[in-house]
Formats: C-alpha cells, structure tokens, sequence
C-alpha cells in the first residue's frame, strides 16, 4: 500500500510508503490523488498532514518512469488537487523533499520538518526544470532570488536555512508526525494563508535578469536547463500564474526528451549503481577506522586530506624527517586552501591537521585498519614498501598501492597474506577529483574489495572495479588519446587548435594543456616501462619534448611556453619545428573541429569496447564514470560509451573505418562491431 490514512481527532495523517526513496510513481501519484478527494469528501476532517515512511520524503518524481509514457494523474494535477483541497494541507518533510516531492509540498499550504531534513529542486541535475509548478510557486513562496538560485544549481537546502528563508513554516525538534498534527490544529484557530497560486511574486531590482542570466550561462557552460530554468522563474514573475505553469510544463515536457536529459538520466543511474556493484552482493567489507599513507607528495598528502575529511585519524610515513616535513607541508596547503575558499572553516583545517601524526616508524602501523601506498612510480621502491608493511601490519590490515601503471600483482608478489591487497588508484588533485579506481588482485578477498567500495561511500567518491592492465580503464583511453592528439599533429593540425576543439566539445581543457598541467614526465615514465616490455608506444613528439625536458608547467614548457609566474599557454617555435619535423612523411589534412573531436573520441570509444571485451571493464556505463569523474568528460554528454550510443553506433564504427582507412586510427574492435549490429553495449544502463 503506497498511500495509507489515519485519524487524529480531526487530523487526518496521510502516510506515504514507496520504498527506497518515496518516488512519485504512478500508483503513488494515484493514491495521494484519491485520497484528497476522500478527505474533502469527510466533514469530519478538518486539516491533513503528509508525512513519509522509511528514509525519506519524497525524493522527485520516478526517474525510472521518464522513458515511459506518462500516465495520469500527472503531478502538475496532483499538485493543483492538493493545493485547492478544502482542508489545509501541511507536508512533514524528513530525509530529502526533492524535485516532485518539493513541488507537492509547495502545494500543501504548511511546511515543517526536522533539522535534518533538506528541500530542493534538482531537476537541472536531470537535464530537466521543474514540471510540476516548482519554478512558479517557489518565487511566490521564498521570493525570486532564493527561487533562482535553488532552481538554477539544484543544490539542495538544509531545514535551518530553509525555515530562514521562508521555505518552510517550522524546525521540529522532536517527533515530526506529531508536531505537525500539532501545527495543524494551531494553523486551524488562525486565518489561513493563501494558496502560493494566488499569492503575488515580489518586484526584483532593474538588470536582476541580466545578471542572472549572465551567472547562470558561466556556472552552466554548456548544459542547457539551468538556463531554461531561469527562465521560467522569469516567466512566473512577470506573467499570470496560468500562463506561467503553461510555460513550466512546455519546458520541461521539451527538455526532458533531449539529449542532454538522456545522458545526466544514464550518469544518474550509473552512479548509483557504481556504488553497489551486483558482483559483492551479501559481501561484508572489512572495518575501516583508521589509515595511513605512505609518501606525501602530490598524490599521498591529496589521498590523507581525503581521509581526514572522512574523520579518519592518519598516519602519513615518509622516507626521511625531512619528507615527513615537507608531506606535513603539503597537507598544511591543503587544509589552507580549503579553508581560503570557504570549503571548511579555519577551525575544521586545525583539526583535520590534529588528526595527522607523521613518522619514519613502520612500528606506527601495527593497529591501523587501512595503509595507502604512493610512492615514487617505480616497482623495486613500491616492493620494498609492501615487504615492510607486511611485517608491520595486522594480518586483516588492507594493503592498498595508488600506482597509475604497475602492475600491482608485481607489486604485491611475494608478500604475506596477499588477500588483504589492492589496488586504490586515486586521482589527482585526490581530495578533489571523485573518481576511485578499485582493482583487485587474482588473491584480493571480496571482502577486501567491497571496503575499496566502502571507503569510495565514506570518502564520497564515485568507486569503478577496473581489471589489471597498463592504465586500468582510465590511463588505458588516456594513452590513446594522447597518441590520437600527436596523429593530428603529424597530419596538419596545432596544438591550439585541438584543445579548442576538445574545449569545444564541452571538456574543461584539451589534451595538450592538460598534459603541460600534470607533467609529460609520469607518461613518459610509463612509455619507458612499455618500451622494456617490448611494446611500441606512440609519441614521437612528446618523446622529444622531454628528451629536451619540456615536461610543461612545471619546467617553463611543454606543448606551449609558459613564461615565469605565468600559466597562461603561449605558442612555441620549438614545438612547431619539431612537428615539422616529425611530420615532413605525413599527408597534411584540412581539420575543422568536429573532424579533429572525432578522430580523438572515435579511438577512445574503441578502446572503450576493446576494454569491455577484455573485461578490465564490468559496464560500458562503468568506463562513462572513469571518463567523467576522472578526466572532465562533459557530464551532459553521458560519457563516450554513452555519447557513441547517442551517435549512433553504426555511425560510429562508419567514420573509425574511415579514420582507420586514412592510418589515423585503428579499426573497430570486433566488440564494437557486435555493438553496432545489436543497437547497443550489452549493459548500457536504462
Ligand atoms: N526516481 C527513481 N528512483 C530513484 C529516485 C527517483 N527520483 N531517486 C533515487 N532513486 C533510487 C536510486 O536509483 C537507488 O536505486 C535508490 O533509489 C536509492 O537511491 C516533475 C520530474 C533521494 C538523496 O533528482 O538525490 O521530480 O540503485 O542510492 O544515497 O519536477 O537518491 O537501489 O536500485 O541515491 O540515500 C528529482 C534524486 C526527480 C532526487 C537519496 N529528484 N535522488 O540518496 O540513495 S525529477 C531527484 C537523490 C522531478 C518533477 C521532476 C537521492 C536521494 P537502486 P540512492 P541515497
Ligand atoms: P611524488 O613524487 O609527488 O611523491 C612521492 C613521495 O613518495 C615523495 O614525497 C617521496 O619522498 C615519497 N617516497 C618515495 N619513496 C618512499 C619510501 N620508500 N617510503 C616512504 N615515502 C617514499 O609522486 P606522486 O605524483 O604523488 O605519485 C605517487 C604515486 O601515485 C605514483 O605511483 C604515481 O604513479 C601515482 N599517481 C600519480 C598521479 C599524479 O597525477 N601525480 C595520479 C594518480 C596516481
């Protein structure tokens, strides 16, 4: 039973059930429908409280029904029924009112909740606006630019501030259900509020809609309902609520069969998947209270402040005093960092720093539950770290190395009690970046890799299990990537041209600027280790930049030339000869950009297949998180397995032939192929 009534005197209690999160599904939209009939149908009934069973209110309308054909009553009704009820309605909001489940507490004439509680409207998360009112009565409610900004970023708002701000009439300390009856019968002995429909939008000040759009367009790049849901916000404060709903519904009827809607739809659904893969179903993870991090460079101090903003205590080892000093030092920027930008206060840095204790002593780690490997990228150091730790570790101690390429069944070969190792391949800057890498050994227990999974949730990661290969999911489309942008060189193409291109496309930064930023000397290291193993890595060109230690930002040049004190990228003469040089045996070709994203992504689709085929993938949605959490794919695009769907496969296996044909590129794998031919990767997410 989704929708079930009680009495309390003359209080009516509706209680929504509809687990896990309360969805706005069709039998629930159909059960709260009747029962506002059934309720203005009793005399006896006086006022009606909506409250919620399990772990939240309602958290939106069922994203799971969006692909479906919508099915009455539709939530605009719903909303519209409740909000003309007889009876004063009042919404008891615990856990999170989001989207549709704001949009029906907005049409109830009360709101109270618990200080835990948080209201909001995600839609544009969703590629979508608000389509039940949301954009209409909230500027009625709160006013329009509180209305703006909820609708615009999406960022849910915590009870406290919401009661400030007007969006909700109390904070229930204690029982929730019955300080809300309790308000209901007080709001009896009153005169009622009007309904939001007929309430008026305040006056906002001459240029407020410039303004807004213009911070609106800069926060939202490229994703097109932010924008969208300014807009109707507008519409409602300068037309008759009638027309304005109109306008709400068309826009949000229109975005939500656009591309854009699909693929946050898919990255929705991916991510939550991600977090419970099906593989450690029943698993119980191993008890992680306590870490430690070994090396605290760029990556090991990044790696301890995440886990210090998980309240873990750490434990930073480094090889000498004076490096326990400088990692100390790193941690120290961070928090500082941190704490300039208003992501934590001074006093929380102060105490993430507290919770740090550096050493040289091995002996530190005898009774920690979690030890984190990221030493300098070389097997013989990283051996000798996991021999040690074997010996100072408990026996159920998970052992985890950050390495970017090794391949960590040598690193972790001969040490004691192999099940408790892994692979934890962060990425960089590690207190930031979302994605987590976990990858299993042969020997690695489930319950080992399910606290991988574990400490992703407690770290608020995105966690994807990647099978053991050079480069894992990530690197792996990385290097061919890397090898594609140096083909568009031989073949015509600048630097400038291709990172506006792939800037183009909707990345942060494009391949070459994004190298000059995090150094050409980590892959140059890892092309070194594939020629020793007999493999052949493309990189003429970068091969020579670091031959003449052009690693990039950091040594005044890479790609482009960076004067002192400056990262701003400016062309350089060296760099153009030496292209001329290594492409004096290339065919010149005329690229615009369209032509030059495609010979970059076609090859990473590839090698996304070829990746699914090998299994160092479980899911094409999988390699979608790696690609967006971890390297700034345009998350409106759904990720390249996604966006290839979206293209179309065949189209996509057509122009790889012709790239192929052409010797920028390699030939479909025959992964891609069977794709194409069934319309679709075997576990593209609904
Ligand atoms: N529809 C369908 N399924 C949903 C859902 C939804 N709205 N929200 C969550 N789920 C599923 C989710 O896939 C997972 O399933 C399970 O519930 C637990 O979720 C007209 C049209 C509420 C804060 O954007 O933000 O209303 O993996 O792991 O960490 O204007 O879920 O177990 O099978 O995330 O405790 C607007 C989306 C919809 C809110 C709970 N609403 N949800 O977080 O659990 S658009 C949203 C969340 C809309 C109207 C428009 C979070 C949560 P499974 P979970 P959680
Ligand atoms: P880094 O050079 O910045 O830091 C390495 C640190 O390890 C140094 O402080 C060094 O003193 C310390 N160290 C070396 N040997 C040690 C030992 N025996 N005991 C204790 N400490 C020791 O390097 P980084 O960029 O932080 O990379 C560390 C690891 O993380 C590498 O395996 C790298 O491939 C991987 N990684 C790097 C990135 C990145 O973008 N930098 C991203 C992901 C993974």
């Amino acid at each position: 039973m989704t929708v079930s009534i009680e009495r309390q005197g003359e209080i009516a209690v509706v209680t929504v059930n509809n687990p896990p999160v309360n969805a706005l599904s069709q039998a629930l939209r159909q059960g709260l429908f009747d029962a506002a009939e059934a309720l203005d149908a009793d005399p006896s009934v006086k006022a009606v409280v909506l409250a919620c069973a399990g772990r939240t209110f309602i958290a939106g309308a069922d994203v799971g029904e969006f692909g479906k054909p919508p099915m009455p009553p539709h939530l605009p009704d719903l909303v519209a029924r409740i909000e003309r009820a007889a009876k004063p309605w009042i919404a008891a909001i615990h856990g999170s009112a989001l989207g549709g489940g704001f949009e029906v507490t907005l049409g109830c004439r009360f709101r109270v909740a618990v200080s835990s509680a948080s209201v909001g409207l995600p839609e544009v998360r969703l590629g979508i606006v608000p389509g039940a009112g949301g954009t209409v009565r909230l500027p009625r409610l709160a006013g329009v630019e509180t209305a703006v900004d909820m609708v615009t970023t999406g960022t849910p708002v915590g009870a406290r501030k919401a009661h400030e701000a007007g969006l909700i009439d109390a904070v229930i300390e204690d029982d929730l259900v019955a300080g809300a009856v309790a308000s209901a019968r007080a709001a009896l002995d009153r005169p009622l509020p009007d309904a939001l429909r007929d309430r008026p939008v305040a006056a906002v000040a001459e240029g407020f809609w410039e303004a807004a759009a213009k911070t609106v367009a800069a926060r939202a790049k490229r994703e097109e309902a932010p924008l969208s849901a300014l807009a109707c916000v507008r519409r409602a404060a300068e037309a008759d609520f009638e027309t304005a709903i109109a306008f709400e519904r068309e826009t949000f009827l229109a975005l939500r069969g656009s591309p854009q809607a699909a693929a946050l739809r898919h990255v929705f659904f991916a991510e939550r998947a991600a977090t419970r893969p099906p593989e450690l179903a029943g698993v119980t993870p191993w008890t992680i209270r306590s870490a430690a991090v070994i090396g605290g460079g760029t990556m090991g101090a990044g790696i301890a402040a995440a886990l210090r903003d998980a309240s873990l205590p750490v434990i930073l080892v480094e090889r000498d005093d004076g490096a326990v000093e400088r990692g100390l030092a790193n941690l120290r920027a961070i928090f500082h960092s941190a704490a300039k930008r208003g992501r934590i206060s001074t006093d929380a840095a102060a105490e993430r720093m507290a919770g740090i204790t550096g050493t040289t002593d091995y002996a530190a780690l005898s009774d920690v539950d979690l030890v984190i490997e990221a030493v300098f990228e070389d097997l013989d150091v990283k051996r000798d770290v996991f021999a040690r730790l074997a010996a100072a570790c408990r026996d159920n101690a998970i052992l985890a190395t950050n390495t970017s390429y090794l391949d960590p069944e040598r690193i972790a070969e001969g040490i004691r009690r192999p099940e408790r190792f892994l692979g934890l391949h962060f990425f960089s800057p590690a207190q930031m970046m979302k994605l987590l890498e976990i990858i299993p050994t042969r020997a690695s227990a489930p319950e080992v890799v399910a606290a991988g999974f574990a400490l992703a949730r407690m770290l608020n990661k995105i966690p994807v299990r990647a099978g053991i290969c050079d480069g894992f999911i990530g690197n792996r489309i990385l290097k061919v990537t890397r090898a594609q942008a140096e083909r568009l060189l031989l073949s015509g193409a600048t630097p400038p041209a291709v990172d506006a291109a792939m800037r183009a496309f909707g990345l942060p930064m494009g391949p070459f600027e994004a190298q000059d930023l995090g150094g050409l000397d980590i892959a140059a290291f890892q092309r070194k280790a594939a020629r020793a193993r007999g493999e052949t890595p493309f990189a003429p060109i970068a091969d020579r930049l670091c031959a003449i230690e052009r690693f990039g930002q950091k040594s005044g040049g890479g790609w482009y030339d960076y004067p002192p004190g400056d990262r701003t990228p400016r062309l350089s003469e060296t760099v153009a000869a030496i292209i001329a040089e290594e492409a004096k045996d290339w065919p010149r070709l005329d690229w615009d950009e369209d032509a030059i994203a495609d010979c970059i992504l076609l090859p990473m689709i590839n090698e996304g297949a070829s990746i699914l085929a090998d299994g160092t993938a479980l899911r094409a949605s999988d390699i979608d998180l790696v690609k967006i959490h971890g390297y700034g794919f345009p998350r409106w695009r759904g990720g390249p397995m996604h966006y290839a769907q979206a293209q179309g496969l065949d189209k996509v296996v057509e122009a790889l032939n012709t790239l192929a044909t052409e010797g920028l590129a390699d030939p479909p794998c025959d992964l891609l192929l069977e794709a194409a031919r069934h319309g679709g990767f075997s576990d593209a997410s609904r």
